[in-house]
């Protein structure tokens, strides 16, 4: 069965570009309820373990320097089927491939620098938000 919370984060580029009021309207008109929220910075140290999944990968090192280059914003979201009507809501990692009307379409500016992170599944949901927030900030 479909869980109905899943993570996400505003990443840097979008925040420096002054868009994160606009991805968390279109986060809310969506049906999305935040659970949880912060904004923070990660260390390069941080950012290599929420990413640890892709340490073999090239790109691992500019996701790194990246994610930890300014502040996010990290948020736990709640809707029924929420892990893929999330990922339907941004679209393809690569923006050049993501569809009209989804976040990255709007705001992202490549492939790297995407504008948001979501979980790809339930497990990695629960994981993802738990390297965030404590028991007592995801009630
Ligand atoms: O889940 P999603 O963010 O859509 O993509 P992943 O394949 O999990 O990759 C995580 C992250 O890594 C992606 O959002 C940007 C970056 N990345 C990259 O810089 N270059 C790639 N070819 C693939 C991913
Ligand atoms: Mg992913």
């Amino acid at each position: 069965m479909a869980g109905n919370r899943t993570f996400t984060m505003i990443k840097p580029d979008a925040v420096a570009d002054g868009n994160m009021g606009a991805i968390l309207k279109m986060i809310e008109e969506a049906g999305f309820k935040i659970i949880a929220m912060k904004y923070t910075r990660l260390s390069a140290e941080l950012a290599g373990k929420f990413y640890a999944v892709h340490s073999e990968r090239p790109f691992y090192g500019e996701l790194v320097e990246y994610m930890s280059s300014g502040p996010i914003v990290a948020a736990i979201l709640e809707k029924d089927n929420a892990v893929a009507d999330f990922r339907t809501l941004i679209g393809a990692t690569n923006p050049a491939e993501a569809a009209e009307g989804t976040i990255r379409k709007l705001y992202a500016k490549s492939i790297g620098e995407n504008a948001v992170h979501g979980s790809d599944s339930d497990e990695n949901a629960a994981i993802e938000g738990n390297f965030f927030f404590s028991e007592f900030e995801r009630f």
